[in-house]
């Protein structure tokens, strides 16, 4: 089963085609900078009322996933918080977004943001070259 989704995983990549291909640059939001907004959010279980995030985790080995879902689909306005925890020193890339984030072996590392652009995404491990998940963002 797992052997089967990497199959098809691999085929994704393939097609697809990493990056520097797409089209990052058209951008709406241009300015750089970190967007690191409202960062201390330890808000107490309970009340959600504030945008929720969609937090998922993902377990990489050799440059693989072996772990967390293969399709992340939120909606434009929601938070998306993606934890990986990778057994080699990596590189994930969120295209459309263009965020990176450095991965450490054995540190678990989080890239949150918000999903303001609608359409499908790869999330790409940069060093591996394979693709970790795919988000979708809803209208
Ligand atoms: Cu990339």
């Amino acid at each position: 089963m797992l052997k089967h989704t990497l199959a098809i995983v691999a085929a994704l990549t393939l097609a697809l085609a990493g990056c520097g291909t797409d089209a990052d640059t058209a951008g709406t939001n241009g300015p750089a900078g970190t967007d690191s907004g409202t960062t201390t959010s330890s808000a107490p279980t309970g009340t959600t009322d504030s945008a929720s995030a969609v937090a998922v985790s993902f377990t990489v080995e050799g440059g693989e996933r072996v772990s967390g879902p293969e399709q992340l689909e939120v909606a434009v306005g929601e938070r998306v918080a993606i934890e990986v925890t990778s057994d080699t020193a990596d590189e994930l890339h969120v295209h459309g977004y263009n965020k990176t984030v450095a991965l450490t072996p054995g540190e678990p590392a989080t890239l949150e943001f918000e999903a303001t652009i609608a359409g499908v995404w790869e999330i790409e491990l940069h060093d591996s070259g394979n693709l970790l998940t795919e988000l979708r963002v809803t209208p």
